[in-house]
């Protein structure tokens, strides 16, 4: 009988979502941002802080953040909802969609059930991130589907070859290379050049972590990349929007 009561309860919460205005408007498509030669390619993240950096920035609010970013002329925005490591909340993401509604918008989370995936929309995300090191390749194929189905875009995580396999068939889809190994927070540019020969030039590639010189863009543009995550070097500083112009100018 429990089994049968928390079912239900699924079925209430993913109807009552389903409601909300996050399903009454039409994502804003990171692919075609990305693909568009006159875009910067950056995505630029709203992170108060992380495991290995502790507390970065808690002092720029969502919305002073978000406005910055978008005059700075970001490609996308990454907000981080999980509370645990990196202190963000869905609210953070309601309150960017209000202000930004001309560019795309990635939940950064761990994703580890299709509801979180309806919830994503639901609170007016476009795009949602698939972790291939926490996810099995049926759960990233699943969740890739569910995803496709409410007409979001994936960003799929990579950090190395064993899990580029994980994801299988690569073409026309959004890969990320991390360039932080999780488990020793150790940055490592190298990491996006040597995958990025293995991925296929009909995938969107996009270059995570530790970029902090916008020279590495320039470089990184030579490998195919079309996009470029950072967080930590704006957030770290007092005007997180200003410090994002000097990398799109
Ligand atoms: C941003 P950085 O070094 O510029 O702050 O990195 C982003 O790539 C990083 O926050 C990130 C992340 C993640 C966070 C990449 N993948 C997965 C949480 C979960």
């Amino acid at each position: 009988k429990k089994q049968e009561v928390a079912q239900l309860k699924a079925e209430i919460q993913v109807s009552t979502l389903v409601k909300s205005p996050g399903f009454q408007r039409t994502p804003i498509s990171l692919k075609r941002e990305l693909l568009d030669p006159k875009s910067s390619g950056i995505i630029a993240e709203y992170k108060r802080q992380s495991p290995s950096k502790g507390i970065i920035n808690d002092t720029s609010s969502i919305q002073e953040v978000t406005e910055g970013y978008l005059s700075a002329g970001v490609a996308a925005q990454s907000i981080l909802t999980d509370k645990e490591f990196f202190g963000g909340t869905l609210i953070d993401l309601v309150q960017a969609r209000e202000i930004n509604q001309t560019k795309p918008i990635l939940r950064k989370d761990f994703i580890v059930d299709g509801f979180q995936i309806v919830e994503a929309k639901a609170i007016g995300a476009d795009v949602i991130l698939l972790i291939a090191a926490c996810l099995s390749k049926k759960e990233l194929q699943q969740f890739g589907n569910l995803a496709e189905d409410l007409g979001l875009d994936v960003l799929y995580e990579v950090h190395n070859q064993e899990e580029l396999d994980k994801i299988g068939d690569l073409d026309n889809k959004i890969i990320g290379i991390n360039n932080r190994n999780l488990k020793t927070f150790q940055v490592d540019l190298e990491h996006s050049i040597a995958l990025a020969s293995q991925i296929p030039d009909s995938s969107i590639k996009v270059s995570e972590s530790g970029i902090s010189d916008p020279r590495t863009i320039i470089g990184l543009k030579e490998y195919g990349f079309n996009g470029f995550l950072i967080g930590e070097n704006f957030m770290k500083t007092e005007n997180p929007g200003f410090s994002c112009q000097e990398f799109i100018k």
